[in-house]
C-alpha cells in the first residue's frame, strides 16, 4: 500500500508542476492563490526608506492578493544581490528592487530573465539594459538637483557663495542624477563648490562628513546642499557645536521632505526642501500585477515631487503623510 501511496504522490506532485500551481518560476500564483513577491530594498538608511518600506508592505498584503518575501540589504549591494539570487531559487513570481547603485546588476537580472521571473525596479534605476528589466517605477532625481540648485542660484548666484554638498550614496542613481541637476542649474552663477563628500544617505555619515567641513572651512561655509533630509538633519548638528546656526549662518537646501526635515524647515534650521515621494507600494503593485497579467506596461513611471519653503513647512507638516 506505501508503495502504491508513494506512486500516487509522485503523480500528483507531477499534475500539480504541469498546472503551475506549485509557485514555481514563470508567474503563476502561489498555490494559496497569493502572487509571491520578492522585495530587495536597500536598507533603512533613511526616513525616506522606512517610508518607502512602508508604502511597499502595505501595498503587498494578502488582502491585495500577495505573499511578500521581503530582504532589506543594510544598504550594501552585494547583499542586495544575494537576495535576489535567493527569490530567484524559491521560484517566486516576481521580483522588486529598489537597487542600491546603478551598475553590477546585468549578470542577476540575465539569470531572474532565465527563470522566467519579471522584474520590477521601484525608487532607484540601473544602468543594465531595459530587456533586463520590465518596468520602472520611480522618480526625477536630476529634476530634484536641479529644483534644488534652482533656489540656491536664484537666492545665492549673484553674489560670491560658498557651498558644501553631502552626497547620497556613491553610485546610486539619485546620488549621481541629483548631482548632475544640481550643478546644471548653478552653472555660470557665483555659488563655488568648496567641497563634496557622500555621508551615504544616512544622519551619522551626514553629520561626520559636515564636522569635517567646519574644520576644514569653519564660517567661511555659506551654503550646504544635502541630497537627502537625513544627512541635513545630521549636519545640524555639526553645526550647532561648532557655534553656529543653521538656516542663518548657513543655509540649508535638502531633498526629501520626511517628517523630520519638514520639522526642520518649519523650525527654521533648513530653508528649502525638494521632495522625494516614497509613497511608491500601490503603483509598483499594479505594475507587478499587469506584467503577470501579460499586459504591456510603460518602461518608466515617474512620479510628481513638489518643493517646499519654511511657510509651506508651518502649514503643511500637521497633515503631511510621512
Ligand atoms: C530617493 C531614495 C533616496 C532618498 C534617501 O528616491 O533612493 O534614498 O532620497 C534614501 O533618503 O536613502
Amino acid at each position: 500500500m506505501k508503495k502504491i501511496l508513494g506512486g500516487l504522490a509522485v503523480v500528483g506532485a507531477l499534475a500539480l508542476s504541469l498546472t503551475g500551481c506549485t509557485g514555481t518560476t514563470g508567474g503563476d500564483a502561489a498555490d494559496d492563490g497569493l502572487i509571491t513577491v520578492g522585495f530587495a530594498q536597500t536598507g533603512s538608511e533613511s526616513g525616506w526608506r522606512s517610508a518607502n518600506t512602508e508604502s511597499m508592505k502595505a501595498a503587498f498584503s494578502e488582502e491585495n492578493g500577495f505573499k511578500l518575501v521581503f530582504n532589506a540589504a543594510d544598504n550594501k549591494q552585494e547583499a542586495q544581490i544575494a537576495a535576489v539570487r535567493s527569490f530567484i531559487n524559491q521560484g517566486v513570481d516576481a521580483i522588486v528592487i529598489a537597487p542600491i547603485t546603478v551598475d553590477g546588476w546585468d549578470d542577476v537580472l540575465t539569470e531572474a530573465k532565465d527563470a522566467g521571473i519579471p522584474v520590477i525596479l521601484e525608487d532607484r534605476t540601473v544602468s543594465a539594459s531595459e530587456d533586463l528589466y520590465a518596468s520602472w517605477v520611480g522618480l526625477d532625481f536630476q529634476k530634484e538637483g536641479h529644483t534644488a540648485g534652482e533656489w540656491a542660484a536664484e537666492n545665492f548666484g549673484s553674489e560670491p557663495t560658498n557651498l558644501v554638498v553631502l552626497e547620497g550614496t556613491t553610485g546610486s542613481s539619485a546620488a549621481l542624477d541629483r548631482a548632475t541637476g544640481f550643478a546644471d542649474a548653478i552653472k555660470g552663477t557665483s555659488i563655488n563648490v568648496l567641497d563634496s563628500q557622500t555621508g551615504d544617505f544616512t544622519r551619522d555619515g551626514g553629520k561626520k562628513v559636515m564636522e569635517g567641513f567646519l574644520q576644514k572651512y569653519g564660517s567661511d561655509i555659506q551654503l550646504l546642499f544635502a541630497h537627502n533630509d537625513d544627512m541635513g538633519l545630521g549636519a545640524l548638528d555639526a553645526i550647532k557645536a561648532a557655534g553656529l546656526v543653521p538656516g542663518q549662518d548657513i543655509k540649508i537646501v535638502t531633498i526629501d521632505a520626511v517628517h523630520d526635515g519638514m520639522q526642520a524647515l518649519a523650525d527654521g534650521e533648513f530653508n528649502y526642501i525638494v521632495e522625494c515621494n516614497p509613497i511608491l507600494g500601490e503603483k509598483v503593485a499594479a505594475v507587478v500585477k499587469a506584467v503577470l497579467a501579460g499586459e504591456t506596461v510603460d518602461k518608466a513611471t515617474i512620479v510628481p515631487d513638489g518643493a517646499f519653503t519654511q511657510e509651506d513647512a508651518v502649514e503643511l507638516l500637521p497633515t503631511r503623510p510621512y
